[in-house]
């Protein structure tokens, strides 16, 4: 197994980003099948045991190969059985399923956390419903800036690098993304309500479709009650312009990923004046207009974004 050390004591959400699947999913089988985490919290919750883990890997392990989960259940739960448990059990129909799913390997992110490794197994199989559960869950225990950058970047650098050395993995990569943002959009959703005051408009660059750190930082500024405008990819300059001044923006943050851009940003000035922040590695090398602030990391953009007066 190597993935489940001794002590390990999960929640539901922490066990199913280690397995790759939704955390429903885990629910369903303690429901149906009785796998249910052994250990109790002093608060009354439950958690997954190391052993525990082991049951649910070799469960995950049979039903990806195609045995119907109430077989995989009664298998694993054998007792004497040992980690071998449903080694003779063959799939009920069709063909046996690859891990990384159809035409597909596994998405490879080296020295990753078990988190990390699972959800990449779930992004390979193209499992929209499992990355959205684990997200939300991972999401809600950690907020966005621990899970943006302990979760989600080594997990999209990883998908970056495998399209840029094989040219495979873009369904990934879009997948991956639309999951994201759908999780960071409901993580906004079940925040407090924004204090009143001026938001913040977050925006991407002309010609770039790269928008997932406009999210995440929408979700950390939620999670702080700043209200935010998300205006997405590709937004020409006037457009944004007009956007400051019919939102009244306190700050605006844009992203640019690509290189190959204009090597310019001069927004024309707002009274009240506006706090500029740019980020990503597409501004290097372009002249920004005096005052304008560059984030390096996520945590940064955010410490100044909800610092703008509003
Ligand atoms: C997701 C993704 C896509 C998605 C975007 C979906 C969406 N809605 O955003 C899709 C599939 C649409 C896409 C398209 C393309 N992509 Co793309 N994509 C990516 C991917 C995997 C993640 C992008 C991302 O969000 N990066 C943010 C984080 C994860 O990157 P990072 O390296 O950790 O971040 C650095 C900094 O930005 C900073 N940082 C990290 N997080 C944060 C957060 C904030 C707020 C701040 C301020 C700083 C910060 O720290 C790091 C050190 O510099 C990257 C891989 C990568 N490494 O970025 C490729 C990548 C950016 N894409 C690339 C390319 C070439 C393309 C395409 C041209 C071709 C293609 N792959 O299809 C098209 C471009 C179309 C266009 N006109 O825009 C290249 C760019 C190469 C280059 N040097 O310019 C990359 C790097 C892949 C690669 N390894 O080659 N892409």
């Amino acid at each position: 197994m190597g993935e489940v050390a001794a002590d390990t004591v999960l929640s539901v959400g922490a066990a199913a980003a280690r397995l790759g699947v939704a955390p429903e999913t885990l629910r369903s089988w303690g429901r149906r099948y009785g796998l249910m985490p052994s250990m109790r919290t002093d608060g009354g919750h439950r958690r997954y045991t190391s052993d525990d883990l082991a049951l649910l890997f070799r469960m995950q392990q049979l039903v990806g190969g195609g045995v119907t989960p109430a077989r995989a259940a009664r298998a694993v739960q054998t007792p004497g059985s040992g980690s071998d448990s449903g080694s003779d059990l063959v799939p009920e129909a069709g063909p046996r399923r690859r891990p990384g799913g159809p035409g597909g390997r596994v998405l490879a992110v080296p020295g990753a956390s078990a988190e990390v490794r699972g959800l990449a197994r779930a992004a390979s199989r193209l499992d929209a419903e499992a990355l959205h559960g684990i997200l939300g869950d991972l999401l809600a225990e950690r907020g966005a800036i621990a899970t943006w950058d302990q979760v989600l970047r080594p997990l999209l650098i990883a998908a970056g690098l495998r399209w840029a050395q094989t040219g495979e993995g873009i369904d990934i990569e879009h997948l991956l993304s639309e999951s994201t943002i759908n999780a960071l959009r409901l993580h906004c959703g079940v925040q407090r309500r924004p204090l009143p005051g001026r938001p913040v408009l977050l925006s991407g660059s002309p010609e770039d479709l790269h928008v997932l750190p406009l999210h995440v930082i929408a979700a950390a500024l939620a999670e702080r009650r700043t209200p935010v405008r998300t205006l997405g990819a590709r937004v020409p300059l006037p457009v944004l312009e007009s956007a400051i001044r019919r939102t009244g923006a306190s700050a605006v943050f844009l992203w640019r990923q690509l290189l190959n851009e204009t090597d310019r940003l001069d927004l024309a000035p707002t009274r009240p004046p506006l706090l500029v922040v740019v980020g990503g590695p597409g501004w290097e090398g372009v002249d920004l207009a005096p005052g304008t602030r560059v984030a390096h990391t996520l945590a940064e953009a955010v410490d100044l974004l909800s610092s703008a007066p509003r």
